[in-house]
């Protein structure tokens, strides 16, 4: 069984994968340009063309890409394909009204799935292995992506998607899984409920890859002793692909940026500035070798540091830190992207004014909870007509449909939420998932 699932590339030299980024990089540059006016135009503004762009030193030369400009350019804008050459769509969860949609050529979905292929062997896996799948399957990328990997590695496949716990202990137990793909905190909640039926001794699990969240240090240690396994960080976003932009291997000391199709960069986030490598700051990625949708310089938001130390596993790409912060207010609850934009959205569509308070946090058994705490206007609270249940079940319908998750909605009385005098404080997330 071989460590690596392609090992040339996965070892290769320092000078082999900047050679490679370089020629890669100089084509994508201008395959972008030749293909997205809106690329195109950026670029023109800034006075780059891109004969300017000889490799890797020269990518500061080029724009930034952020989610806004996504949006803007929805649904169509930032495609570099025809429609008829995709074969697929994937999209971020709950956003403003735009959603971030990404399309995907056959060429693009069979890199992702060698991504995630990558991440699946560096967690040990083999065509002996079960990968029981329950990340969500549908527009979100992680059951697609990791189920892609486990098909390439020549895993059976257990496609379970979320939800349905006593489902997935049943085919777990029966069917002998033995690597689990799935959320942190989902991971968490599946041990207490196996630890709860007294089930743990019918298990065959050797590992799990969970990603998609921020998770602490002590979280891992929990899961690995609860369920008995080796537990493994994976990263991705949908706007890169996916899942297996990044992945654990056994050194469990970062993440290997796939390097040969991601070419990460680290920004100071207030002034663009590349930060050189040790350096906290936004991590930024060029693809390299995507067709329909291939951004250049996307500002993630997600704070990191990377580093190119030697790495005992033997793979030589370079490594990122778990996401360290947001250099934006995005949180993810329940696996979900919240942004407090969309609820104060739904708050003044239905009425109410942008005096609300956002409490995030996460219960013995690692599930998040959201309360948003939302005042009154001085008239609803006049009104002797204002029926605050009715109220209060219409906002949580109007969250629900605009974040995708169940939120505790409190109406309290005017004036009640402390003010601010710079920044309102909007979330309190009492998580620290951040910490280690
Ligand atoms: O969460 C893709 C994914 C699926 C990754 C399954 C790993 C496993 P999005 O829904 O677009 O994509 O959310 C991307 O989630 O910018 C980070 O802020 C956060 N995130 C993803 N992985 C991790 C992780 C998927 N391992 C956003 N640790 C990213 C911390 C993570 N945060």
């Amino acid at each position: 069984m071989s460590k690596y699932f392609q090992e040339s590339i996965e070892t290769a030299s320092r000078e082999e994968i900047k050679k490679l980024q370089d020629e890669r990089l100089v084509k994508q540059v201008q395959y972008v340009y030749d293909n997205l006016p809106y690329y195109r135009n950026r670029m023109e503004n800034k006075g780059i063309r891109p004969e300017d762009i000889h490799g890797v030193e020269d990518l500061h030369k080029l724009p930034f890409i952020t989610k806004d400009d996504l949006r803007d350019a929805y649904p169509y804008g930032l495609l570099a394909r025809p429609l008829s050459d995709c074969v697929r769509i994937h999209s971020t969860s709950g956003t403003t009204g735009r959603r971030v949609v990404a399309f995907y050529t056959q060429h693009d979905i069979d890199i992702w799935s060698e991504c995630c292929a990558r991440a699946i062997v560096a967690a040990g896996g083999s065509k002996e292995d079960v990968v029981h799948i329950c990340y969500g399957y549908g527009l979100f990328t992680g059951g697609s992506g990791l189920d892609g990997g486990s098909h390439k590695v020549g895993c059976l496949t257990l496609p379970m998607s979320s939800g349905n716990t006593e489902r997935q202990i049943q085919f777990m137990t029966d069917l002998g899984s033995t690597i689990l793909c799935c959320t942190p905190s989902y991971a968490a909640y599946l041990a207490e409920s196996i630890e709860a039926r007294g089930v743990k001794d019918q298990l065959k699990l050797k590992a799990g890859i969970f990603g998609a969240e921020a998770w602490t240090e002590e979280m891992r240690r929990e899961i690995e002793s609860s369920l008995g396994i080796k537990a493994y960080d994976i990263y991705g976003l949908t706007e890169i692909s996916g899942p297996g932009v990044a992945f654990e291997c056994s050194a469990q000391t970062g993440m290997h940026i796939n390097e040969d199709h991601f070419i990460p960069e680290v920004i100071n986030p207030q002034t663009g500035e590349v930060l050189p490598d040790g350096e906290k700051g936004e991590l930024v990625f060029t693809c390299i070798t995507k067709e329909a949708f291939p951004l250049i310089r996307y500002r993630t938001r997600d704070i990191c540091i990377l580093s190119r130390e030697k790495c005992s596993c033997g793979r030589t790409h370079v490594k990122m830190t778990k996401p360290l912060g947001r250099s934006d207010d995005m949180m993810v609850v329940k696996g979900v992207n919240v942004f407090p934009s969309q609820i104060e959205t739904v708050l003044l569509n239905q009425g109410f004014q942008a005096n609300y308070q956002i409490i995030v946090t996460r219960d013995k058994s690692h599930q998040d909870k959201i309360e948003v705490q939302v005042e009154k206007t001085p008239f609803m609270a006049q009104d002797q007509t204002f029926d605050v249940q009715q109220a209060t079940k219409k906002l949580t319908a109007g969250l629900k449909a605009m974040l995708g998750i169940l939120a505790d909605v409190k109406l309290v009385e005017p004036n009640t939420i402390p003010r601010s005098e710079g920044k309102a404080v909007r979330v309190i997330d009492k998580r620290n998932l951040y910490k280690s």
